[in-house]
């Protein structure tokens, strides 16, 4: 049986993990799990993953999440090219540097980017207070700083010359504010160098379709029954009100 993927790619994580099963060419079903319907809260995905978060895996009758140790476990098994985690000592290093930071380095403030600008106004039905609004731009621009002149500095890539890991696991992130409609690539040529040579290596007609959803999704949450999505609603109240 193939790798079995739940998937929604709304969230940046299950992208990252799609782009390298798609580019590695391993054999995966894909299980959509739609967090705008709320299916991560249904009977069947608690099974594979009881903190009810996606991505997950089910490989036979192992399942697994966490996208990083999600994407390990397929450079593993399938011992892809080593680029994409590198054997060398310091380049591995760099690699892991880089995905120790971005939960809370860049995750967290795209990620609110996103919520405030699409995600709170259709379901809570107001906007969330200005100050709280600029306290979120500048975290991300913070963090978008921190990208070009600390990981990417002159080299070409997170870990040098070839795409790793942490490019994947970046690009996906670096895109969550645009699908909440911030150009972050605007005035930052070094980053939007960085994002065409992923681009190009992931494959232009595969990234393009990967982000499809997110860049769409504004025009999708106008459609969205906000009444249910009580657990969002719930988060929303906590973070911003
Ligand atoms: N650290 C986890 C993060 C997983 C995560 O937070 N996923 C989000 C989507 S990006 C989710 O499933 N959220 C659903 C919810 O919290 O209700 C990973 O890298 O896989």
């Amino acid at each position: 049986m193939p790798l079995e993927l739940f998937l929604d790619l709304l969230s940046q994580p299950c992208r990252s993990v799609y782009i390298f099963a798609k580019k590695n060419n391993i054999p995966h079903e894909f299980k959509k799990i739609s967090l705008m319907e709320e299916d991560h809260y249904g009977e069947e995905f608690g099974k594979v993953n009881p903190m009810r978060k996606v991505p997950a895996i089910r490989d036979g009758d192992f399942c697994l999440s966490e996208s990083v140790a999600i994407l390990m476990y397929m450079v593993d098994k399938y011992k892809t090219d080593d680029h994409w985690y590198p054997a060398d000592l310091q380049k591995r290093a760099r690699v892991n540097e880089y995905l120790a930071w971005q939960p809370m380095g860049i995750r967290m403030h795209g990620s609110k980017i996103f919520w405030i600008n699409i995600m709170v106004p259709k379901i809570m039905g107001r906007g969330v207070p200005e100050d709280k609004k600029k306290a979120a731009i500048d975290d991300l621009n913070g963090s978008l700083k921190m990208i070009e002149e600390k990981f990417l500095q002159d080299r070409p890539f997170i870990a040098g010359d070839q795409i790793s890991l942490a490019d994947l696991v970046a690009i996906v992130e670096v895109y969550q504010p645009v699908g909440g409609g911030i150009d972050v690539f605007e005035g930052r040529p070094k980053l939007s160098a960085w994002r065409d040579r992923v681009r190009q290596e992931v494959g232009p007609a595969l990234f393009d379709e990967v982000h499809k959803r997110i860049l769409g999704a504004q025009e999708m949450v106008k459609g969205l029954d906000a009444s249910k999505m009580a657990a969002s609603k719930r988060r929303f109240l906590a973070m911003f009100f």
